[in-house]
């Protein structure tokens, strides 16, 4: 049976890909960072131990800062693949904590890939690295792809820059089985409560139900290429399972901004919104009872920001044969649905439900 190392399993990819590795009958080493609290809510269906078609599950404790929990875990499991799932991934905060993004994201990637060197497995372990688009940032081209120069503009992509290139070294250097997916934005009902997306279904819903009265944003200009990350996990799969290593965008192609993202979360819950004012003063308001339910607010502006990013994930749809399965309408309703169900839960029980 083939074991798989997932760091970063408490995040949204990770209880996605967990679920899809226990599906392949695989031994998963799901990992965990220990700290003060636990962040279990999205592995709360996934127990320890052997699943109804002999796959198992693990939880192991381990800390991308920490070199030596890492190589504990590398050498007591021997992992055949390593997700590299695990960062501090939200964007606007690396501004704040960009030394400590740099120790997890960047040196946290070297870390792994020195595990796994010094254990002696470099000939027997995949490593798949989350890389990003944000690596594009300024963009240089449109649509990216993986030739495409990169540009970043934040603490977090410049750190991602770095484990990529790592990536690509221990690859080269060391004849590790090692991957980059360079992966657009992608969402789900899982998905953190403090990204665009999710903060706008989520607090759409709470407005519907009356729990809320308006959403506050930074930039809603900015252009996104949003996917589903059930089907980003299946590709992050391929790309170990393939016979060669390399590097591959997942993106869907489209794009959309983060107001028409607005618009049509809010059209699903029978509101229309229009737009009056410009810049901070601007509001987004309900066309039928004249409410303001979209308001500016420039603490969620950053110091650089990536206005646009839209993928070429045609190498991966011919080599690795990915096949996304969602579209934008579904991955929208998706999260719309889920949350609207978050939202009449929290008003009957009066609690904040946790993902
Ligand atoms: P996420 O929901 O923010 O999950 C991040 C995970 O990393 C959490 O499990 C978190 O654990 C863990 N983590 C943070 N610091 C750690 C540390 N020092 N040691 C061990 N674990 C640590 O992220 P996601 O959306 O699932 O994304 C997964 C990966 O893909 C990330 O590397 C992200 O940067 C990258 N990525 C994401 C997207 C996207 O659109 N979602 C696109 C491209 C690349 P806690 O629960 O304990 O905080
Ligand atoms: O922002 C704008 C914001 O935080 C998207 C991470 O998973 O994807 C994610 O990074 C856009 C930006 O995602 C708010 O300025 C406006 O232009 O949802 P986001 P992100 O920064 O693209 C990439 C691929 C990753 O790798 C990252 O790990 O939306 N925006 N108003 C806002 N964004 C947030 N978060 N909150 C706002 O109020």
């Amino acid at each position: 049976m083939k074991t798989s190392l997932v760091t970063g399993a408490t995040g949204q990819d990770g209880s996605y890909l967990i679920e899809k590795l226990l599906s392949e009958g695989r031994r998963v080493c799901a990992m965990t960072r220990r700290s003060s609290t636990f962040n279990m809510a999205r592995l709360s269906g996934l127990k320890e131990g052997v699943q109804n078609n002999g796959a198992e599950l693990i939880y192991c404790q381990g800390d991308l800062t920490d070199q030596s929990s890492l190589e504990e875990i590398l050498g007591k499991y021997e992992p055949d693949e390593v997700y590299n799932l695990a960062a501090q991934s939200d964007v606007h905060a690396s501004f704040g904590v960009p030394e400590f993004t740099a120790d997890v994201d960047a040196l946290g990637t070297l870390r792994l890939l020195e595990g796994i060197r010094r254990l002696g497995l470099e000939k027997t372990t995949r490593f798949y690295q989350a890389s990003t688009s944000e690596l594009f940032g300024a963009v240089r081209e449109k649509p990216q792809r993986e030739t495409t120069p990169f540009a970043p503009r934040s603490p977090y992509a410049v750190a991602k820059l770095y484990a990529y290139w790592t990536t690509v070294n221990y690859r080269e250097g060391y004849g590790i089985f090692a991957c980059n997916g360079i992966l657009f934005n992608h969402e789900s009902p899982r998905r953190g409560k403090n990204f665009v997306t999710r903060k706008i279904t989520y607090g759409a819903a709470r407005i519907r139900v009356g729990l809320q009265d308006v959403l506050r944003l930074g930039n809603i200009d900015s252009r996104r290429d949003w996917g589903h990350a059930e089907d980003y996990v299946e590709g992050m799969f391929l790309m170990l399972q393939h016979e060669t290593p390399d590097d591959y965008v997942l993106a869907t192609g489209e794009q959309h901004s983060v107001r028409e993202f607005l618009e049509i979360v809010f059209s699903r819950l029978d509101y229309e919104l229009v737009w009056r004012g410009s810049g901070v003063e601007e509001k987004g308001i309900d066309r039928k009872s004249g409410k303001t339910l979209v308001e500016i607010d420039e603490r969620f502006f950053r110091p650089n920001e990536v206005n646009y990013l839209c993928g070429d994930s045609s190498k991966a749809r011919s080599v690795l044969k990915w096949t996304p399965k969602h579209s934008f309408a579904s991955l929208v309703e998706d999260m719309v649905r889920h949350d609207l169900e978050v939202a009449a839960f929290e008003k009957k029980n009066g609690m904040v439900v946790e993902v």
